[in-house]
C-alpha cells in the first residue's frame, strides 16, 4: 500500500524550479571537490519524529494526519516500516536512524518486547536487501518509560541499571543484524534534578562501567559500528552528565573510554548549552572526536529543545565548514533529528521539511567548500597568528622556552602592538559567498 500517494520521487530541478516537491540545491550526484554531494552529506531520516511522533505537546493531543495510524499494535509498527521505506525511496535518502521503541511496541515483559523487535527487524532487513537506504545508527530509548524516572545507567536502582543493560545489549545485536554504521548513547535521563539526593560519584562511575560493558559486548559479538555519545546540557533532567563536548570528553578521558567513542553533535543541544552548533563541531573536530551530526535547529526565542528542520544557511554553512575541515564524517552522517511543527500536520509536510533541510545543507556544503578553496578564513588566521611562526612565538610552539626566558623577553619589550581581528569584514565576506552560491565567480 502507498502512504504518500500525492508524492512522486523527488528530483533535482535546480534553483529556478517552482515545484515545492523538488530539490533546488541538493543534487546527489553533483561533485563538490571531487566527491558526490550524497557522499558528503550522508543524510538520514529520524524514524521517531517522522513515523512515530504524533504532534503531542504538553498542551495538546496528537494531531498529525498519518495514513498508517489506521492500524494498531504490531500492524501499526509494520505499516510504519512500509511508510518509512516508501519515504526513503521517494526522498532518495541513504540512511535512517531509530530508537528501539520507535519501531516496535513494548510487550508486557522484556522477552515479549524482544519478540516484537525481532519481527520488525526481520521485516526491515528484508526491505534493506533491495533498498539503498542503510542504518546510520540505532539506539535504546531509556527515558520514556516510567521505570527510567531516576535514570538508566545512572539510576539509583540497580534493577533499572540491569534492565538498561539488557536494552543496550539487544540494541547492539539489532545494530549488527542490520549492518548499522554507528550506535548512539544519548543520556536521556542520565543526570540529576537535585544534588541533595544524588550520589554523583557513584552515578558517573556506574555510567562508565556501563560503557565498558557495552564495549566488551560489542567486541565479543563482532559489532563494528562506531560508538557515539550525544551531548545535551539539560532536558529532560535539569543537569545532564553529557553536558557538552568538553564535559563529555573529560568524562571519557577520566574513565579510559576516549578511544572507543566519538561525538554525535546536535545543533539544538549545542545552543541549549550556550554554544553555537559550529562551536561544538569545532571542539569535537580538533580533538579527533567528530563522529556524526543531528541536523536540526532551535529557536533563539525559546529555551528548550524545539528540534526544527534546519533552514538557517549561515548555520549550515559554518557546520559544513567544520565537517569539510574534518575530512567528512567517516561512518557518520547528517541525521534530521527534526520534527515538523504542530501546524504542519499533513503527510506532504514531511517531504517539504526534509527537502528544506537537504537543500539548506547542500547550500552550506557548496558555500563552505568555496570558502575553503579561496582560503577566506585560513589566510586571515595565518596572518593573525604570524607571531607564533618566528622568534619567541616559534620557541613557545616548539617547546624551546621557559618562564625565565619569557620573562627576560618581556622585560625588554616596549609597547605591545596588537592587530584587528577583522570580524565584521569576515562576516560580510560570508554573506557575499552565500549570495553568490550560483555564480561561478569567486569573490
Ligand atoms: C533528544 C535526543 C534524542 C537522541 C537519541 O533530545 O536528541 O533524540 O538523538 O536518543
Ligand atoms: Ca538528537
Ligand atoms: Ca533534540
Amino acid at each position: 500500500m502507498a502512504y504518500f500517494k500525492n508524492v512522486n520521487h523527488i528530483q533535482y530541478e535546480g534553483p529556478t524550479s517552482k515545484n515545492p516537491l523538488a530539490f533546488k540545491y541538493y543534487h546527489p550526484e553533483e561533485k563538490i571537490n571531487g566527491k558526490a554531494m550524497e557522499e558528503h552529506l550522508r543524510f538520514a531520516v529520524a524514524f521517531w519524529h517522522t513515523f512515530t511522533g504524533d504532534g503531542t505537546d504538553p498542551f495538546g493531543d496528537g494531531n498529525m494526519i498519518r495514513p498508517w495510524n489506521q492500524f494498531k499494535g504490531m500492524d501499526l509498527a509494520k505499516a510504519r516500516v512500509e511508510a518509512a521505506f516508501e519515504l526513503f525511496e521517494k526522498l532518495n535518502v541513504p540512511f535512517f536512524c531509530f530508537h528501539d521503541v520507535d519501531i516496535a511496541p513494548e510487550g508486557g515483559t522484556l522477552s515479549e518486547t524482544y519478540q516484537n523487535l525481532d519481527r520488525i527487524v526481520t521485516m526491515m532487513k528484508e526491505y534493506m536487501r533491495t533498498s539503498k537506504t542503510k542504518l546510520l545508527w540505532n539506539t535504546a530509548n531509556m527515558f520514556t518509560h516510567p521505570r527510567f524516572v531516576h535514570g538508566a545507567a545512572t539510576s539509583c536502582n540497580a534493577d533499572v541499571y540491569a534492565y538498561a543493560a539488557a536494552k543496550v545489549k539487544k540494541g547492539l545485536e539489532i545494530g549488527k543484524e542490520l549492518g548499522t554504521e554507528n550506535y548512539v548513547f544519548w543520556g536521556g535521563r542520565e543526570g540529576y534534578e537535585t544534588l541533595l539526593n544524588t550520589d554523583t560519584k557513584l552515578e558517573l562511575d556506574n555510567l562508565a562501567r556501563f560503557f565498558h560493558m557495552a564495549i566488551d559486548y560489542a567486541k565479543e559479538i563482532g559489532f563494528t559500528g562506531q560508538f557515539l555519545i550525544e551531548p545535551k546540557p539539560k532536558e529532560p533532567t535539569k543537569h545532564q552528565y553529557d553536558f557538552d563536548v568538553a564535559t563529555g570528553l573529560a568524562f571519557l578521558q577520566n574513565y579510559g573510554l576516549r578511544d572507543h567513542f566519538k561525538f554525535n553533535i546536535e545543533a539544538n543541544h549545542a545552543t541549549l548549552a550556550g554554544h553555537t552548533f559550529e562551536h561544538e563541531l569545532r571542539m569535537a573536530r580538533i580533538n579527533g572526536m567528530l563522529g556524526s551530526v543531528d541536523a536540526n535547529q532551535g529557536d533563539t526565542l525559546l529555551g528548550w529543545d524545539t528540534d526544527e528542520f534546519p533552514t538557517d544557511l549561515y548555520s549550515t554553512t559554518l557546520a559544513m565548514y567544520e565537517i569539510l575541515k574534518n575530512d567528512g564524517l567517516g561512518k557518520g552522517g547528517l541525521n534530521f533529528d527534526a520534527k515538523v511543527r504542530r501546524g504542519s500536520f499533513e503527510p506532504e509536510d514531511l517531504f517539504y521539511a526534509h527537502i528544506a533541510g537537504m537543500d539548506s545543507f547542500a547550500i552550506g556544503l557548496k558555500v563552505a567548500q568555496r570558502l575553503i578553496d579561496d582560503n577566506v578564513f585560513e589566510d586571515l588566521i595565518s596572518e593573525r597568528y604570524q607571531s607564533f611562526k618566528e622568534g619567541v612565538g616559534r620557541d613557545i610552539v616548539e617547546g624551546n622556552t621557559d618562564f625565565y626566558k619569557l620573562e627576560a623577553y618581556a622585560l625588554q619589550l616596549g609597547d605591545i602592538k596588537n592587530f584587528s581581528g577583522r570580524q565584521e569584514r569576515l562576516k560580510s565576506i560570508i554573506n557575499q559567498y552565500l549570495l553568490d552560491v550560483h555564480r561561478n565567480v569567486t569573490v
